[in-house]
């Protein structure tokens, strides 16, 4: 059993959670990141946690904002890691559009903010970025890692700024810095603003009589869905490989939202078309039209591959949400 102490920001979030999960299982201890708010919002770990007093305790969780540098440099020094699962992030491209200022503040320099906390404080941590096939934007598919950036958001515009600059760490200060270039993973614990849960959450509400319609936006867009869990195994594999470099991680398929929805209704025997309705208030500025990834490079250096494809990720969605409403 390994002992080695592991830091995940975003704890609290989809990846976070399944990544404390799977680094508690292997033997490491945990510490995480979390905001301070007025209301819990530890949800998704609450069944990891345990009393600091208690003396099987392995999980540690300390406030802090990636908004605050100084913070980030106390909590390395006292906490040592020995890998940085960086995932902290305002991760929501339709948000990004209200809110971009902000989102380049978190989810771009939040990351420069963490990269020179290892720099000044020494820490010989290995470091994962949540890159995000966001990225890729308008380059046509199939999207791998020597694929143009074209971001179509501020969300991905701040994560390109973010992958450069942990190419740049990696290279000016020699920090072993992988870049996982993550396309849409997806769960039970996704987020409920999200288009995969929004469709799960409301498949089950309408299949038990809670719910008449689901209002969605630009059904068109095609994504390339994986399973989340499987997504943050990656992520751990990454930071064991003998050198650092950048991987797309994804599946390789390619459905449209539509076909979510189809899929989802169809599980639950509904016609969709009878539920859902159009509001564009679910539109974007810019839309990211088309996402397929080449995980051929994981695959051969990280022995990784999806093995959960949307057929079956989404009936483990709607089940999930029908399970959770009783
Ligand atoms: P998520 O569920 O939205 O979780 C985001 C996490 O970041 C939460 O723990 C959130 O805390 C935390 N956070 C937000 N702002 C923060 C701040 N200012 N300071 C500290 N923590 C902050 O995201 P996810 O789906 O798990 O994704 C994890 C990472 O991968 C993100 O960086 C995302 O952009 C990236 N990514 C996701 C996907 C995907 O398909 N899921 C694909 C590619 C890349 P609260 O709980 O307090 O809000
Ligand atoms: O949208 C369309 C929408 O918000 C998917 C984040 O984790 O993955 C995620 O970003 C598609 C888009 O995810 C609604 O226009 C239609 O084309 O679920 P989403 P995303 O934008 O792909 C990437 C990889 C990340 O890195 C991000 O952090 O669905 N869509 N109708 C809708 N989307 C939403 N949210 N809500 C709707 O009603």
């Amino acid at each position: 059993m390994s002992e080695k102490v592991a830091l995940i920001t975003g704890i609290t979030g989809q990846d976070g959670s399944y990544l404390a999960e799977q680094l508690l299982a292997k033997g490491y201890v945990v510490h995480g990141l979390i905001r301070r708010s007025s209301t819990f919002n530890t949800s998704r770990i609450d069944h990891l946690y345990r009393d600091p007093h208690d003396p099987e305790a392995r999980l540690f969780l300390h406030y802090g904002d990636l908004t605050d540098g100084s913070r980030l440099v106390t909590l390395l020094e006292r906490i040592a890691p020995a890998e940085i699962y960086h995932l902290g992030a305002q991760s929501h491209v339709r948000v990004s559009f209200d809110e971009p200022e902000f989102t380049g503040d978190v989810t771009g320099l939040g990351t420069t903010r963490l990269l020179e906390a290892i720099r000044v404080s020494e820490v010989p941590a290995r470091f994962y970025q949540a890159s995000s096939s966001e990225m890729f934007g308008a380059s046509p598919p199939p999207q791998d890692e020597s694929t143009q950036f074209y971001p179509r958001s501020p969300y991905a515009a701040a994560k390109v700024y973010a992958y450069w600059m942990v190419r740049n760490y990696r290279e000016a200060y020699g920090l072993f810095a992988c870049n996982g270039i993550l396309f849409n993973h997806e769960s039970p614990r996704r987020g409920e603003t999200f288009v995969t849960r929004k469709i799960s959450m409301a498949v089950a509400a309408i299949a038990t009589g809670r719910q008449k319609d689901l209002y969605l936006g630009n059904l068109d867009a095609k994504r390339d869905w994986g399973y989340a869990p499987e997504y943050t195994d990656a992520m751990w594999r990454m930071l064991q490989a003998d050198e650092p470099t950048d991987y797309v991680v994804a599946t390789g398929t390619s459905y449209s939202v539509g076909d979510f929805v189809r899929m989802a209704f169809e599980h639950v025997g509904l016609d969709w078309e009878k539920h859902v309705k159009f509001d564009p208030r679910y539109l974007r500025p810019t839309e990211v039209d088309d996402l397929i990834g080449d995980a051929s490079k994981a695959k051969e250096l990280l022995g990784w591959q999806a093995e959960v494809l949307p057929p079956e990720l989404v009936r483990i969605m709607v089940d999930a949400d029908i399970e959770a409403l009783g």
